[in-house]
Parts: structure tokens; sequence; C-alpha cells
């Protein structure tokens, strides 16, 4: 890692015009702070392949710096004796200061400046949902209830559903405001939080942490640490004085995450990888399957963990499903600048991950698998590729079995009911599916059978911040979103109370 005195934060114009100040520090105890090693990262432009600037770089020394404020702000009665009321108002205006940035956010994080998707869907879908998601637990948190349980009239028993404590967020770059997601519920029922954005985008974490700050939340209940994940998330993932990890990425990392959180048997919740199916029965209506199945696998560049990414079509109706398919996909097909209105699909976020994307458009070709439309580079600068077609897929294949993570389908073909069930639950992940059918008998058995933590009858990728969102399988551990969410960041107490004079 490269050493060099870096400000704390940098005035940037985006090509766009806006002017902001952007954040390079480290967010502790509501201060930006130079890495204690004086290690840095470069965050690169995905469009021209540029680096855009340069951030401070958490390491171990950090994180137990972070710890500690974290654990202060926890016990601290400006945070822990703050009204349920109090915390949830902190939540709206937080997500107020959002709504009044929104503009801001979308140009320097999330679009061409650093994850390389269109402006439009970033304001319109992930700044808007980013905003709505903090409105959401800003509610909730004067909502948390316990229980009590009648167990005679000799004792009173009751539950109290109390903060864990400090909490290490390990988030992916493919949704950097996913930050929200976690930040809301956590923040709602009065933990602190330790977050690390991922290495190819900390630049939006980075502003938030301002309008953290700005917000008046306490000093240590949100910090902010960009890092890389061998260092700042084993770091955070690892750490004795860490309570809970929440991790959304890959399924390989979420499993050394989940070994190193063992050690002192930490509270965890994981959203990993999927391959999630898509079923198309011959009595479907052909032109919502078509947009649905097309918006579940090439919106985000592909880049979506519950990506529909293996549609299953019933056999009478394959050929004009594929023939639909393709055009559907040649009309939605523009690619390009990130700040282009008509813009559909942005780079993929690094040249990793392209390269990662063209190896297996490299591997279904050669397993045999006939390509449709694409399987190439788009332009000469940028990480971007063409929208990808697979068609005469077996599920054998590599392109079958493994999270792609780019904008290629497989399209396979299917008799019977029973056996698109079987075909769609044989694999590893079980995050998302889809069933699109006229029937809703069969939808509703459908839905019943099939292993996911999602599943969207006639409709793909449908997601709503108040309905649990999570996998089974190899896709995770636990809920994201809805009412669920709480539950993964409070502990039930029971507290039995003595009404007789037994003993
Ligand atoms: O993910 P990682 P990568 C899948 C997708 C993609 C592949 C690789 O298939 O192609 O993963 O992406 C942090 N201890 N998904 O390598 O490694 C890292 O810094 C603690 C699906 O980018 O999982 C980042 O903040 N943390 C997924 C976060 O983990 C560690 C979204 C995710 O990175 C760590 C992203 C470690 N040892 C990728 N190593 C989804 N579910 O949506 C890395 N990290």
């Amino acid at each position: 890692l490269a050493k060099l005195a870096l400000p704390l934060a940098r005035e940037l114009t985006a090509p766009n015009g806006v002017k902001y100040t952007q954040p390079l520090g480290l967010f502790i105890d509501n201060k930006f702070v130079r890495s204690k090693s004086g290690d840095i990262l470069a965050t690169i432009n995905p469009t021209n392949e540029e680096e855009i600037t340069s951030v401070y770089a958490a390491d171990v020394a950090d994180v137990d710096t972070a710890v500690v404020a974290a654990r202060a702000a926890f016990e601290s009665p400006t945070w822990s004796e703050l009204t349920p009321e109090a915390r949830g108002r902190l939540l709206y205006r937080l997500a107020d200061l959002i709504e009044e940035n929104s503009k801001v956010l979308a140009t320097i994080e999330m679009t061409y400046r650093d994850n390389g998707k269109p402006y439009s869907v970033c304001l319109a879908e992930d700044v808007l949902e980013s905003i709505r998601v903090l409105r959401y637990y800003a509610g909730w948190a004067d909502k948390i209830y316990g229980r009590t349980i009648d167990v005679g009239p000799r004792k009173l028993a009751y539950t109290l559903h109390q903060p864990i404590g400090v909490c290490g967020q390990i988030i992916p770059w493919n949704y950097p405001l996913m930050a929200s997601w976690k930040l809301g519920p956590a923040l709602a029922t009065g933990n602190t939080v330790i977050l690390k954005p991922a290495e190819q985008c900390p630049l939006s974490a980075l502003y938030l942490a301002n309008l953290v700050k700005e917000t008046g939340f306490p000093p240590g209940v949100v910090n902010i640490l960009p890092g890389y994940g061998d260092k700042a998330g084993a770091a955070i993932a690892s750490h004795p004085g860490i309570d809970k990890i929440a991790f959304t990425g890959s399924t390989t990392t979420g499993s050394l995450v989940m070994k190193a959180a063992s050690a002192n048997l930490k509270n965890i919740t994981l959203e990993t990888g999927g391959k999630s199916p898509l079923i198309v029965f011959d009595d479907a209506d052909l032109d919502q399957a078509v947009k649905w199945s097309h918006i579940g696998i090439m919106s985000n560049m592909g880049q979506i963990c519950t990506a529909t990414s293996r549609i299953f079509v019933q056999e009478s109706i394959y050929e004009r499903f594929i023939d639909a398919f393709k055009m559907q996909t040649e009309k939605i097909s523009q690619i390009g600048d990130p700040f282009a209105e008509s813009t559909f699909q942005g780079p993929q976020v690094s040249r990793k991950q392209w390269e990662r994307v063209m190896a297996y458009i490299a591997s279904g070709q050669s397993e045999g698998a006939k390509l449709v439309i694409g399987g190439t580079k788009h332009g000469d600068k940028g990480y971007f590729i063409a929208p990808t077609i697979f068609m005469n897929v077996e599920d054998h294949m590599v392109i079958s079995r493994e999270e792609i993570f780019g904008p290629v389908v497989t399209i396979a073909s299917f008799k019977s009911e029973e056996e698109a069930v079987k075909r769609a639950n044989k694999s590893n992940y079980g995050l998302g599916a889809a069933i699109f059918t006229q029937n809703m008998t069969r939808a509703h058995k459908v839905a019943a059978k099939i292993q996911a933590g999602m599943v969207w009858i006639n409709s793909s990728n449908d997601s709503h911040f108040g309905i649990p969102f999570g996998g089974v399988k190899q896709s995770g551990i636990g809920q994201e979103l809805g009412e669920y969410a709480l539950s993964a960041y409070t502990n039930a107490k029971a507290v039995h109370v003595n009404l007789g004079t037994m003993l």
C-alpha cells in the first residue's frame, strides 16, 4: 500500500458539474482521521479506468480505535439512555439529510465516479431506497416490544429486547448505499456500529459519514472505516470487542467471516451469493415474463445477489421465449456514459470483476452452450460487457452452477413442473426464485417447494424494505429488512419474577 500524506478531504467536481467535498479519512468518534499506518487505497472510475482519488485505508490498529469509540458510545448515557423516540428522530433526520444531498450522493459514489451505474438509476432507486429504509426503521425505534409469558399465578415472566452491542457491518460494492439496510435496524434498536464499505467504492459511505455527524448522532455511535477485506474486514470479523457481524458479499468470504467471528461466538447474519432460478411455465403471460426476466438479470450490470441468472422455460414456448428475450435485450441495451439519460447499463465495477465475467463467458462457450447474443467486451475503454444470452445450457456446466455477477443469463428448457422444481433446487445457493404462470394453485405449490429465502410470483427482484430479505443454504443466515431485521440486532432477555413464596 502506498503511504502518502493525503489530506482528510478534497474538493471534487464531477463530470456533470456537481462540486462537492469528498472526505478521505476514516470516520471514528465523529472525526475524520488518518489511518495509523498511513495506508491508503485508490478508487478507480470504471467508465474510463482512471483514478478518482485515494482514501485512507484502515488496518487492525484503526479497528481497535473504532472498537474503543463504539464501546464507549454504547455504554454512554448520551446513547444508551436516549429515548427510543429520540433515536427514531435521529434516523428521520439522517434520512432528510440524505434527501437534501441526494444529487451529490448519486453523483459521487454510485455513478460514473465510483460504481459505474447509471445516474438516473442511482437517484431513482438506490438513493431513494436508502432514504425510505432509514425512515422505515426510524418508525420502528419506539415499537420494540418484549413479551409477557403466562406460566401461572406464582410467577411473572417477560422478555426485554435489548441491543446486542458493538456491531461490525461489512458491505460489498454492488450497492454501496446498502449501508442504510444495515445502519437502520442497528441504530433503531440502540446498537453502535463499525461499518466497512468495499474497497472498490468507499466514497459514498464517507460522504454519508459527514451526514451522520451533521445529524447529531453522539460520537462513536457510527464509525465508518474504508479498507481492504483481508485487513480491515478480517480485523472486524475477528475482533473480540465486537458483538455482532452483519456481512454481505461472496459465499467464500462469508465463510471466512463466519470462521473468524466464531472466536468469540459473535452473533452473525450473512447475506451471500446466489444463482437464482426463474421458471416460465407455458401458460405464463409471455410479455410480462420476458420483461421481468430481463430486469431480473440485466439491471445493475447483473451485479445483484438475487439476479435471476438461471432461466428455465417450458419446452413448448422455449424458442418463442428466447426470441422475445433477445429482442427485449437488444431494445434495452443502451450501454455507456452513466450520465446520459438513455443509458441502461454502465460498466462492471472493476477490472477484476470484468475479467471474471469474461472468463465465465469463455467457459460457457468451451462447454458447448450456444451464445445467442453478446459475449464480448463493449467499447475500447472502461469495464463494459455486451449483454450475453446462452441457450442449450446444461445443469452441469459451470455457467449454470456458479454466480457470474454480470449481464450474463443461461436459458434452459424443461418438460414438467416436477422437473423444473428439481433442477431449480439443484444448487448450493438458495437466495431468490421467480415463477411465471397464470395458474395460481401451481404458483403457490411451487413457491412452497423452492429452496429459497425469497420467491417472486410473476415478477423478479421486486424487493421492498418492509419485506424480509435473506437466503437459505449457502446464500446466507438470517434476514435483513422488515420487522425481521430487528431481531437480528437485539437479544431477548428472559426475566423471571417470583410472585409466590416457594423455597
Ligand atoms: O466479494 P467479497 P468480491 C460475489 C460475486 C462477485 C464475488 C467476488 O459473485 O463476483 O462475490 O466479489 C470484504 N474478512 N458477490 O471479491 O470478497 C470486502 O472488503 C472480512 C456477491 O468483491 O465477498 C468487501 O467489503 N471481510 C455479493 C466485502 O467483504 C472481507 C456482493 C465483499 O467482498 C474479507 C459482492 C475477509 N477476509 C460480491 N475479504 C452479494 N451477496 O450481493 C473481503 N472482505
